[in-house]
């Protein structure tokens, strides 16, 4: 029942007329987790196995291990009979999510110092184990089995006791629940729809990132009558944000923010497309989101490389969501936690070119040769250099320079006509490793 003089009505048309609050565009920069009993096997194959972007997703495994017609079938029952043998169920992997050295406080330190504005954690994935107590969920989520723990709580309230935003990760489908699978009718209303309302009005959370959504169209899974009692009668009404995975139609036109996901499934995202609407690039910091214990160093972005790619997506006017895979004992693999860490020293000193910014409309079309991004705020311009520049950086379009500096540098910089020139600098003064950005104060 909706009363008349709600806010909003259960129709795309009025859902899409609520403005993406601010907060979201103006963060810029959140972690998104993947963690459930996928991380107890944490097992895909890689770039050395041939395969795909969404062949290497180790959060897929029990879909990969049971389904034949999946092309990496057989590499997944290779490994699980090899490593668990033929009897084993997924669903013993249960017993050995322990997560017995989780710290919901050192991760929420570790995501802090990342510079991250928001994160953003699984509460169910494809498999239907939820990491709260779901009563829709019972005997498979991580109170009454594997850990015994409320871990979306506990970890809600250390990265919100951090002056973080919290949010969550909840997929629509689930590729074994016999209620899905039998009616799914019965599934939204007596699953779905309970278990997302319990998950709001018990944590608030200030970001709804649902997916799974592609089997039926929006009006299956009820996602504007949910939208509706989110943005009207929800706890969460003001803050709350949502992105586009609402039904098989929904991706890239209805809903909140719009999802890119390693650069695909937005269909504009072309390198050289502005986007208008507030976007969002997820990946991981290697190619799984679910922790793959078989990755190499190779497969993992540097430093520099996820730099680049905050930068990139800034510039055009996106925020990235980068993902974490945490182990089933509870822990983030230290080499998420160092690129995590270098992340967090670069924005310290150039945080201001990013966070509360916005794509400068007049910037050169970014190309794979770009080397130098624009982002803009008041009257300011920020030109971020992805390498240090050996000749003079020219601005066309904006005003005149007059006062520019380098950020975290103490010595003053020059321009030339409309050049800035990148001033001397040793190894003692260089402001950071990675990128590096001029502020071009009234330059717009
Ligand atoms: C995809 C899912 O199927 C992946 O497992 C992952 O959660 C990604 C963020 O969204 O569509």
């Amino acid at each position: 029942f909706f009363s008349a003089n709600a806010q909003y009505k259960p129709t795309w048309e009025s859902i899409d007329s609520r403005p993406v609050p601010a907060w979201f565009e103006d963060a810029k920069f959140g972690i998104f987790i993947h963690w459930g009993l996928f991380s107890v096997p944490a097992f895909a194959p890689t770039a050395r196995d041939g395969v795909g972007v969404y062949d290497r997703y180790a959060e897929w495994y029990w879909q990969k291990v049971t389904d034949p017609k999946q092309k990496t079938h057989p590499l997944f029952t290779k490994f699980q009979d090899r490593v668990y043998g033929k009897d084993f169920k997924y669903q013993d992997f249960a017993e050995d999510f322990k997560c017995e050295l989780f710290n919901p406080d050192e991760w929420a330190d570790i995501m802090k110092q990342s510079g991250a504005k928001y994160v953003v954690l699984t509460s169910k994935h494809h498999e239907g184990f939820t990491l709260w107590p779901s009563a829709q969920s019972w005997n498979w989520n991580a109170v009454d089995v594997g850990p015994h723990r409320d871990l979306a709580g506990d970890l809600t309230k250390a990265v919100k006791d951090k002056g973080m935003r919290m949010g969550f990760y909840y997929s629509l489908y689930e590729w074994f629940n016999p209620l899905y699978k039998s009616d799914v009718n019965a599934y939204v209303d007596n699953h779905m729809i309970p278990q997302m309302k319990d998950l709001v009005t018990r944590y608030k959370p200030d970001v709804v990132w649902t997916d799974g959504e592609w089997d039926y169209p929006s009006e299956t899974w009820k996602s504007t009558e949910f939208l509706a009692w989110l943005y009207n009668e929800s706890p969460v009404k003001k803050d709350v944000v949502v992105n586009d995975r609402w039904g098989k139609e929904t991706r890239s036109k209805h809903g909140g923010i719009y999802t890119t996901e390693y650069d695909l499934v937005h269909n504009d995202n072309s390198l050289d497309t502005k986007f208008t609407h507030p976007w969002e690039e997820c990946r991981g910091i290697g190619s799984s989101f679910g922790y793959n214990r078989v990755e190499n160093l190779e497969d993992y972005s540097s430093s520099k490389q996820l730099i680049d790619i905050l930068v990139d997506k800034v510039a055009r006017g996106g925020n990235l969501l980068l993902n974490i895979g945490p182990t089933a004992d509870g822990l983030i693999p230290v080499i998420m936690q160092q690129r995590l860490h270098d992340i967090g020293d670069w924005l310290a000193v150039n945080g201001e070119a990013i966070y509360n910014t916005r794509a400068w409309d007049k910037a050169p079309k970014v190309s794979k040769d770009t080397r130098v991004f624009y982002t803009k705020k008041g009257n300011d311009l920020y030109a971020i250099c992805t390498e240090w520049p050996s000749q003079p950086v020219a601005v066309t379009g904006a005003k005149k320079l007059t006062r520019v500096s380098l950020l975290g540098f103490k010595g003053t910089v020059t321009t030339k006509g409309n050049a800035i020139v990148p001033p001397t600098v040793t190894p003692a003064t260089m402001p950071c490793q990675h990128a590096w950005v001029f502020k071009l104060e009234g330059a717009l």
